[in-house]
């Protein structure tokens, strides 16, 4: 899943996309370089942003979404905590949402299930504003799975078929470095859930923490992150630099698959 952020302020690539041609452009290259998803986002959520206006959110997103459904051949995912975003870009040629919030707008697994779409759930403690001031687990491993269960429970209950469901643990999502490696480390547990894992550890804080490093610099550390997560049971991860982890990926899926 090759990450998309029509932003002005992501953490890595804010301000990059802004402009669409630049962003369809962006699209088409991780196409070409191996994305099998491009998950298209119009609101940050890293530690402290505050949150976009629905309407502002939907104008970046809505016309790269266009225009990206009739020019790349992959599903198009859109990243959104809105309903109203979801809907619009679903109805844009999105088939996939991507939800940070696990479904915490009421109208989410309503808008996914009317539209057919799959639906990513993924774990954090807290907001994006203030996820990151004081994380506390008693055990984070146990605590990131159960949630997962009860949203999937939730989703389906609200009609979304379980086979239209990812799982995520939300790296850096209210959680801090023992947590994300505690979290990466057990990485086996959500298999108990059923369902495809989904695992975005890209240029984040974790890894600039134990490499001493800024985000510009983390290719690196997010390929070994990518590496263990994919021997562990990621089948899909949310990446910014595409070309490189595309072809580790097939090396280390090669590996795993292996007869022995
Ligand atoms: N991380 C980010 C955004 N969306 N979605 C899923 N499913 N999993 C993640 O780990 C995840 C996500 C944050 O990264 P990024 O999009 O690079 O930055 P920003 O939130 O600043 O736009």
């Amino acid at each position: 899943m090759g990450i998309l952020n029509v932003t002005p302020d992501s953490f890595s690539d804010g301000g990059r996309y802004l402009d669409r041609a630049a962003a369809i452009e962006h699209a088409a290259r991780m196409v070409d370089d191996g994305a099998d998803i491009v998950d298209v986002g119009g609101e940050s959520t890293r530690p402290g942003s505050d949150p976009v206006p629905a309407s502002e959110e939907r104008d970046r997103v809505v016309p790269v979404v266009e225009a990206l459904a009739s020019s790349v051949s992959v599903p198009i995912s859109i990243d959104t905590r809105k309903a109203e975003v979801a809907r619009a870009a679903l109805g844009a040629g999105a088939t996939i949402v991507n939800d940070v919030s696990a479904g915490a707008d009421p109208q989410m697994f309503d808008v996914a299930k009317g539209a057919g779409a799959g639906l990513v759930l993924m774990h954090m403690q807290g907001d994006p504003k203030s996820m990151q001031r004081a994380p506390r687990y008693d055990d984070v491993v146990a605590e990131v799975e159960e949630y997962l269960r009860g949203r999937i429970e939730a989703a389906e209950s609200a009609g979304v078929p379980f086979e239209s469901i990812c799982v995520d643990p939300g790296i850096g999502f209210g959680k801090n470095l023992e947590h994300n490696l505690s979290v990466l480390k057990r990485l086996d547990v959500l298999a108990s859930l059923g369902r495809p894992v989904l695992v975005g550890p890209s240029r984040k804080r974790f890894i600039g923490t134990i490499l001493d490093l800024p985000e510009d610099d983390r290719a690196e550390g997010t390929a070994g992150a990518v590496a263990w997560s994919v021997a562990h049971g990621a089948n899909v991860v949310r990446v910014h630099d595409v070309k490189e982890i595309a072809r580790l990926v097939r090396v280390v899926d090669a590996i795993a698959r292996a007869e022995t």
